[in-house]
């Protein structure tokens, strides 16, 4: 019997910065009301879904941003009706947002609540792109070197809503280890959400490869790990920085099955075979017939690049 489960990508469009978290709920609402309407069983909404992307501002002193963080645990009464209306259409969410501990910590976060209303789990966000300095060079800052640590959870797995569930934050998508590491755990469904300016000073590249890079990342990691990879942005021009949409549903052969076409609020769907997951994970992608991990050592034991020694001879 298949296991066939709807997943939404909820994108959402700008959220200003004076933008209240009623506002920001209210839209993911009536996003969920759409996904309801649409019989999708798990919504997936971006990154940092509460507040604008706030990275992209310098601050002095870090407390003075603490108004973009949510204190405590889920779900704050700002996000009460959210987790209310989800439970009540018995529908599943992923959500991202700051997250500011008891003992003060600071992470780009995300949880997973199922279609119960129960929060099955949390991850924070592992890498953190950008600086933690302000850069004079840059026509927009990228701080969340700043304002965030490395994510201290790792990158778990769960059983639920029928499958082995992962999530996953922005930059954690262009790096391979992310998924591989949850789909060594048998990640059947990657979920993720972004933030990402459509300009980026440390890595000018031409315009179009933007977007190119993003689903690239996507597509070829729900290959190479057989697993279904969400991404769902926030989009559109927030204070006058562009972010990318582009939000996509890929399933474990490499192909886009849903595309966002809006920067603004928009849900695609698709329903989701959870077992199309298992042929490559048991014929191309069978890790335990195929790996060689004898020869993989340096990928967990050395950070940076260490290139061959120049040949003396040579010079
Ligand atoms: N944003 C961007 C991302 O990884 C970035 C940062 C932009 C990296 C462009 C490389 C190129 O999509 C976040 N929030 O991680």
């Amino acid at each position: 019997m298949s296991r066939i489960i709807n997943i939404g990508a909820a994108q959402m469009g700008p959220i200003a910065p004076d933008e209240s978290r009623v506002s920001a709920v209210n839209r993911m609402i009536e996003l969920l009301k759409q996904a309801k309407d649409r019989g999708v069983n798990l919504v997936v909404f971006p990154e940092l879904a509460l507040t604008t992307f706030f990275p992209r501002y310098y601050e002095e002193d870090i407390s003075k941003m603490d108004m973009h963080y949510e204190r405590g645990e889920m779900p704050t009464p700002e996000c009460k009706p959210l987790f209310d209306k989800a439970k009540e259409f018995g529908i599943g969410f992923y959500l991202g947002y700051a997250e500011l501990t008891e003992d003060g910590h600071r992470f780009n976060t995300a949880i997973l609540v199922d279609d119960t209303g129960k929060i099955v789990g949390k991850y924070r966000k592992v890498h953190l792109p950008g600086h933690s300095e302000y850069d004079g060079k840059r026509p927009w800052q990228h701080l969340e070197k700043r304002y965030f640590e490395p994510g201290d959870l790792g990158f778990p797995v769960w059983r639920t809503m029928g499958g082995i569930m992962g999530m996953a934050i922005c930059n954690d998508r262009r790096w391979p280890e992310t998924y591989r590491v949850m789909s060594l755990k048998g990640a059947e469904v990657i979920m993720l959400g972004y933030n990402t300016p459509d300009v980026n000073t440390s890595a000018p590249e031409p315009n179009h490869l933007r977007m190119f890079h993003n689903h690239i990342v996507m597509q070829a990691s729900a290959y190479q790990n057989s697993c279904f990879v969400i991404g769902t942005a926030k989009a559109g021009i927030e204070d006058g920085c562009m972010l990318i949409g582009g939000s996509c549903i890929v399933q474990p052969s490499g192909e886009m099955v849903a595309l966002a076409s809006s920067l603004g609020d928009e849900l695609i769907t698709y329903a989701c075979d959870l077992d199309l997951a298992k042929m490559g994970k048991e014929t191309v992608f069978n890790y335990a017939k195929h790996r060689r991990i004898e020869h993989y050592g340096i990928i967990t034991s050395q950070t940076g690049v260490i290139e061959p020694p120049l040949d003396e001879a040579a010079e």
